[in-house]
């Protein structure tokens, strides 16, 4: 970590929060933290092995771990901010229970009644490597754990509470599950404008992305300032992954990705690139990604984690 970008007041546990040399090693570090805690968690073998294992299957199969990541970071930004003691241990259970959760959305995404894929992380998707009804459990249990992981955390019993609540209305109706539904209605459609496609994603990914932020923010006690500045990173980064993600399946392969390339076309689904082009588009991503870093820099929010982040979100290949 480069020093001049980190307050000389900055409490760290030092037990817990090593100095990372390069972002790469931070990310490894970080997603290994969060594997570990959910590799206990999902170790157990009770009532019925078999949903155990799916649900193993599904949330440790890879995957990049951004949104627990960004949890921890928000949250050790803050801490860090305001020259409080970084405590990962605090918000891990969190960052473990979003990952569930953000698993769980994939395992019912994949499935014959959503988008219907065979590969998910570079392999079957759960209900190919199980079956359907296996699938839907497995997804349901890790939506509860996924919860259950959240109000685990040891934190004061009203942030706690709020930090619950902000998750749970992010991947409801009013977030993902309701974008989830709006892009399902979209499907076939032909006109459906920017501002209709802009709105779906809001719901379906950005929600969910954008409370991961938050609620590191909520566990580190942030103040308005910095929770607005959160909001605005969160909400620009969780809309340029979108963008990304529309450039990525039209521009990448199916290895490369680890799901199936070239699927919103197949689908004729409304995508960025469609409505826009795509100089266009990625240019959208990365204005996006400047207002990001313009509202921690403003927030005087410094940790420079927060900020590579943001430029991983633009440049990564799956
Ligand atoms: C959560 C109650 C509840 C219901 C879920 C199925 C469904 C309802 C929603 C689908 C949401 C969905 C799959 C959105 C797509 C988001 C997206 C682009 C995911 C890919 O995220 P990455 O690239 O994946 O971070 P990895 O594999 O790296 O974790």
């Amino acid at each position: 970590m480069s020093k001049s970008l980190v307050s000389p007041n900055t409490v760290q546990n030092e037990e817990q929060i090593q100095q990372f040399s390069d972002f790469k090693s931070f990310l490894g570090a970080r997603k290994q933290l969060i594997e570990d805690y959910l590799n206990k968690i999902l170790a157990c073998r009770e009532a019925s092995p078999r949903l155990w294992e799916a649900m193993h299957y599904s949330s440790l199969n890879g995957g990049k771990r951004l949104r627990g990541i960004l949890c921890l970071t928000a949250y050790e930004a803050i801490c860090q901010s305001n020259n409080k003691l970084v405590d990962l241990a605090k918000v891990l259970p969190i960052a473990a229970g979003i990952e569930c959760i953000h698993a769980m959305s994939l395992v019912h995404d994949d499935l014959p009644c959503m988008d219907n894929d065979d590969l998910r992380r570079g392999k079957p998707t759960c209900h190919k490597a199980y079956d359907e009804a296996t699938a839907l459990l497995a997804g349901d249990a890790l939506l509860v754990e996924g919860i259950h992981l959240c109000l685990k955390a040891d934190l004061p019993a009203e942030i706690s509470k709020k930090i619950t609540s902000v998750i749970l209305e992010a991947v409801g109706a009013l977030g993902m599950t309701g974008g989830q539904m709006v892009d399902l209605e979209n499907t076939n459609k032909d006109n459906v404008s920017l501002a209709e496609l802009e709105e779906m994603h809001k719901l379906k990914t950005g929600a969910f992305l954008s409370a991961s932020v938050l609620v590191g923010g909520l566990a580190a006690e942030a103040d308005e300032k910095e929770i607005q500045a959160l909001t605005i990173y969160a909400e620009s980064l969780g809309l340029a992954f979108q963008i990304v993600d529309d450039l990525l399946d039209l521009e990448s392969d199916s290895t490369t990705l680890g799901k199936t390339a070239g699927k919103d076309e197949a689908q004729n689904k409304t995508t960025y690139p469609k409505l826009l082009g795509l100089a266009e588009s990625r240019l959208k991503a990365e204005n996006l990604i400047v207002i990001a870093k313009t509202a921690l820099e403003e927030a005087k929010i410094s940790n420079p984690f927060l900020y590579q982040i943001a430029d991983y979100v633009l440049e990564r290949k799956y």
